[in-house]
């Protein structure tokens, strides 16, 4: 059995974490991952019979019956995921019919998957269902989008097309849009199930006064994302007080779906 601390995947999701909260979007303990493992990357580096505890998880998807995911903690802060992987991460199968998660790995100091797993393991039936290569969902503060949130309208719609505006690249990094829920309690199943509605139709969820949700095929990938939409809303916020002399038109916009061999949301570009 090889040491799972020098797993791709755990190398990876460590230095995701860290990258994260450099870039200030976890601050304390916000912010949590999970990532869906395969049993075969899996079984190279744990025992798959060896359950050290099963931990209810509060709500049920038998969608992912005997999936794993590495996820963070609840309660810890992506500053020490570097330093003390085994504590702050976790390996976990869902059992049960997804009741249940059995523990392979991690939460050494007894501790337990993040406080949003309902919004996370629902995020992964909802992307899953459209997007079969989906394998992350990424949850963080980034200060500009949150800060959106408090002057900005709400409609999906305007939220996108404000954040298609202010980088020539967003249009064809999230072609799908950003969809916005409205304040809501945290670490319920209810804004689980609002966020997983919302991941039906895209990869970008934004929970107002809070942070966002993303979701993608890796790491990588859905880091680029959010990184894509928060700079978008950083510019935003540098201008939105200004006068604005131009921007992207919509013509630009259909340029760039033609160059780019994308295609926005039905109904967002005039
Ligand atoms: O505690 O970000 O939404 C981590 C969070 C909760
Ligand atoms: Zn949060």
């Amino acid at each position: 059995m090889k040491d799972i601390l020098t797993a791709p995947f755990m190398v990876e999701m460590i230095r995701t974490a860290t990258n994260m909260y450099d870039h200030g979007w976890d601050e304390r303990n916000g912010g949590n991952i999970s990532l869906m493992l395969s049993e075969a990357e899996v079984k190279e580096y744990l025992d798959t019979d060896a359950v050290i505890r099963a931990i209810p998880i509060g709500f049920s998807a038998p969608e992912l019956e005997g999936k794993y995911f590495l996820v963070t903690g609840t309660g810890k802060y992506f500053k020490n995921v570097q330093y003390a992987p085994e504590v702050n991460l976790g390996v976990v199968r869902l059992a049960d019919g997804g009741k249940t998660a059995e523990l392979l790995w991690g939460y050494a100091d007894g501790g337990k998957f993040t406080s949003e797993f309902p919004a996370h393991m629902m995020s992964h039936v909802a992307r899953l269902a459209v997007d079969a290569d989906n394998r992350v969902v990424m949850h963080c503060h980034p200060a500009n989008l949150l800060a959106m949130t408090y002057v900005h309208s709400l409609d999906e719609r305007e939220f996108t097309r404000t954040l298609w505006q202010m980088c020539t690249e967003c249009i064809v990094v999230f072609p799908d849009g950003v969809n916005v829920l409205p304040w809501m309690l945290c670490g319920t199943n209810e804004i689980g199930e609002a966020t997983a509605e919302k991941m039906a139709t895209a990869r970008l969820v934004v929970w107002s006064q809070h942070g966002i949700y993303g979701a993608g095929k890796d790491l990588d990938e859905t880091f680029g994302l959010i990184e894509t939409a928060e700079k978008a809303a950083e510019i935003y916020m540098k201008i939105a007080h200004l006068p604005i002399v131009q921007s992207i038109t919509d013509d630009q916009m259909h340029q760039l779906e033609a160059h780019f061999g994308v295609k926005a949301r039905e109904g967002y570009l005039d």
